[in-house]
């Protein structure tokens, strides 16, 4: 089977694409896209038919892809590629085995972006197409970046077992978080920008869950929730003892571990992690996390809590890697900044 890296960088950017159009909707499953071309790279290449995940419970992208496609274009699949962003299941589960349902549409070639890290899919899924000498290639490392990018949540929490953790906080420019609540001045004091404001509601709306320490409850009676663009709104967790009432869709846990093992069982994929300073300062020294998020003010006012230092495997995105993966540089009069995990240096 013949094909070109132009087109097949194509076909698996497309098939990205139309996972990320189910971001957030998934849980506690990926984000999956799939597109079937004919002959790709080919003077007659044609796309056949595509498909996403739109929720747990629906169609697999393969089985979205393969009901869309005419009775006529599914004769032609023996030289078409499927482009799927992560390896195609082996399992019974809410739905049957995608690798069963390409091998017996007879599909020629399938390229994946990443291999699926659930116990049950676990790389049975390409040996059960190779089997049927179906043609299968990884994507290229750069389409296998991204397709890990996009499923960070999902792949970090199956191989972890705990959720993927984005830890935010905004500072001042000298790293000052908060200032002293007195009665006149009980607070909160907003740090950032209200276009910064926005852009963490969005951000909550985008994870299953969000935590603060009790002190934060206490003191800044949040709402933890994602009114200001009418989003999702996550689970909330609460860490230690808090002194005013909870609601009862609050969770509260006494340690971090309880309330990641709480996560993990029940499906929690990722966790928001907003604070305040001694929380963020222990989930860091942990080495629990995974994305950091720094909205530092350009006006500097007199702290009396500081931010969290960054940790030394702390990686800073640059700034083109920031806007490809949607974060803005510059909300108003607040800087945004995100680091991943750099996985060269040792903890
Ligand atoms: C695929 N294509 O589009 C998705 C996959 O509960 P189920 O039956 O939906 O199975 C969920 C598991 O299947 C999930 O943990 C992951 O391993 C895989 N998701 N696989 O081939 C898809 N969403
Ligand atoms: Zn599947």
């Amino acid at each position: 089977m013949q094909s070109t890296p132009a087109a097949d960088r194509k076909g698996m950017l497309r098939a990205a694409e139309l996972a990320v159009r189910a971001l957030g909707h998934t849980s506690p499953n990926p984000v999956v896209g799939c597109c079937l071309v004919y002959r790709p790279g080919q003077p007659d290449e044609r796309l056949l038919a595509e498909g996403f995940h739109r929720r747990a419970g629906d169609l697999h992208a393969e089985a979205a892809a393969l009901a869309a496609l005419s009775p006529e274009d599914r004769l032609l699949l023996p030289l078409a590629t499927a482009y799927v962003t992560l390896e195609p299941c082996a399992h019974h589960g809410k739905t049957p085995p995608c690798a069963d349902a390409l091998v017996s549409a007879g599909i020629g070639r399938v390229v994946y972006g990443t291999e699926d890290p659930d116990p049950r899919v676990s790389g049975n899924g390409l040996r059960l197409l190779e089997a049927a000498d179906v043609v299968v290639e990884a994507a290229s490392l750069e389409l296998q970046d991204w397709c890990r990018w996009i499923n960070r949540r999902f792949l970090v929490s199956v191989e972890q077992q705990r959720p993927y953790l984005v830890l935010k906080w905004a500072q001042t420019p000298d790293g000052g978080m908060d200032a002293a609540r007195t009665v006149e001045h009980p607070g909160p004091f907003p740090v950032s920008s209200p276009e910064a404001q926005v852009v963490v509601h969005r951000w909550r709306s985008e994870e299953d869950a969000l935590l603060v320490g009790a002190r934060t409850w206490d003191l800044d009676r949040p709402q933890l929730n994602a009114r200001l663009v009418g989003g999702r709104a996550p689970r909330r967790l609460v860490l230690g003892t808090p002194s005013t009432p909870l609601p009862s869709d609050v969770t509260c846990f006494a340690k971090p571990e309880d309330a990641l093992a709480w996560c993990h069982e029940n499906g929690i994929r990722s966790v928001l992690v907003e604070g305040g300073a001694s929380v963020l300062a222990y989930f860091l020294q942990a080495g629990l996390w995974d994305e950091l998020r720094v909205l530092t003010q350009d006006r500097p006012w007199t702290p009396s809590v500081w931010a969290p230092s960054l940790p030394d495997n702390a990686q800073p995105l640059t700034g083109s890697e920031q806007t490809n993966r949607g974060f803005p540089k510059r909300l108003g009069a607040t800087e945004c900044r995100v680091y991943l995990r750099s996985t060269d240096l040792t903890e």
